[in-house]
């Protein structure tokens, strides 16, 4: 098949999603066009079956905002001509979908097949803005097949947008491979941990949903009852506020702060603990990926965190801001080792077992054919 995969190239889940499947789809026999207006952050590695599209925004000095939907809807609507594109899945419903509706209108008759993937904030912050709300709607509406990352998204979507489309759950899904705990290394760890200190850490894009502040303060509680080190990985609005907290509660010297790491499996593997304290959090694809590394997870009852996690046995649950249970959870834990190797053999099992790339990556295929049929 020729796909076109449109997403998000800066940090953050749904780009990730759509890199990682469309370098499966890749492998597995497809050639895959990615669309952005930037090559996606984990698009490392060459591929002869993969081709990155530049999508450039001229600027007017009428141009307030510059109109990006037209702009990405006119270099879908001429790759699918140049391309002949089977299908644009699109990640992120908002402006993306909007796009894919926009350039078939453009083609008329023979366009390619529009696959919506959902990911979280294009509907539970954004989607339900007045300003998107009723466009995201209709777009959604438009498409051939819309797809959510999990249930609990699935059942939000058909709360708050009631959309005549069937939504689909198709989970995310990690390589068992890639994100391994055979990627631990004793020498590693020392680079960023002394002896006998745990290494703890938080992987995002640093938004407000993610609750920031939540990983300093777990972090500050934890360290008063075992020697530890927090690694925050990622960038984003929320890390300056993480560093000048850092120093206020005088812990500056146990934070690293790593910035936009692209192979975060080698980090991830170092970590002795996760810590996820988000807001909302439709699936938490972050934790996912420490879980396959055989790390176990700290994180917030948010959203779809619950059909990833199980508490007690892969990780441990909280609620929102509850930063006590998460700083007594993560320290029980990390002063317990027969529980902890437990729980890290049980986190690598979860994700491995329930969200394998090579079940999940199937189900698209699935899709895409019996849309094309
Ligand atoms: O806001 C973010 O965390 C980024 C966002 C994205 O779309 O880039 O992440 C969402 O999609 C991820 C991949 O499907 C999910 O794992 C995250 O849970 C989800 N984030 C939220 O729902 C807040």
């Amino acid at each position: 098949m020729k796909i076109g995969m449109v997403c998000y190239p800066a940090y953050g889940g749904s780009g990730v999603v759509a890199t990682e499947l469309g370098i499966a789809l890749a492998r597995r026999g497809h050639k895959v066009h990615f669309v952005s207006h930037a090559l996606p952050f984990r698009l490392v590695d060459e591929h002869p079956d993969i081709v990155f599209h530049e999508v450039d925004v001229t600027s007017s000095p009428l141009f307030k905002y510059p109109p990006y939907t037209v702009a990405l809807a006119g270099k879908l609507a001429a790759l699918s001509r140049t391309e002949e594109l089977d299908l644009i899945h699109v990640h992120y419903a908002i402006p993306h979908a909007v796009a894919a509706y926009l350039a078939r209108q453009v083609l008329g008759g023979r366009s390619p097949k529009v696959v919506t993937t959902l990911h979280g904030t294009d509907i539970t912050l954004l989607g339900i803005d007045a300003c998107f709300h009723e466009v995201t709607r209709f777009a959604i509406d438009q498409s051939d097949a819309v797809t959510a990352v999990s249930r609990h998204l699935a059942e939000e979507t058909r709360a708050s947008f009631k959309p005549r489309v069937e939504i689909q759950v198709i989970l995310n899904f990690v390589n068992g491979t890639v994100f391994s705990p055979a990627l631990r290394n004793p020498a590693v760890h020392s680079l960023y941990a002394c002896a006998g200190e745990a290494l703890v850490g938080h992987l995002s894009n640093f938004r407000p949903v993610k609750r920031i502040p939540d990983v300093v303060r777990v972090f500050h509680l934890l360290q008063k009852k075992i020697p530890a080190r927090l690694l925050m990985i990622g960038e984003g609005p929320g890390v300056e506020t993480a560093q000048d907290m850092a120093a206020e509660l005088g812990i500056s010297g146990r934070v690293s702060f790593l910035g936009p790491v692209t192979r975060v499996a080698e980090v991830l593997a170092q970590l002795d603990l996760f810590l996820l304290p988000s807001e909302h959090e439709s699936f938490g694809l972050a934790a996912l990926e420490a879980m396959a590394c055989g790390v176990p997870v700290v994180c917030t009852r948010a959203g779809g965190v619950p059909e990833v996690v199980e508490h007690g046995v892969s990780g441990l649950l909280c609620d929102v801001s509850d930063v006590p249970c998460m700083a007594r959870a993560a320290a029980e834990l990390l002063k317990d080792p027969r529980r902890h190797r437990a729980m890290s053999a049980a986190a690598r099992k979860r994700a491995v077992e329930a969200f394998p790339e090579e079940r999940v990556v199937p189900e698209y295929e699935g899709l895409y054919r019996q849309l094309l049929e």
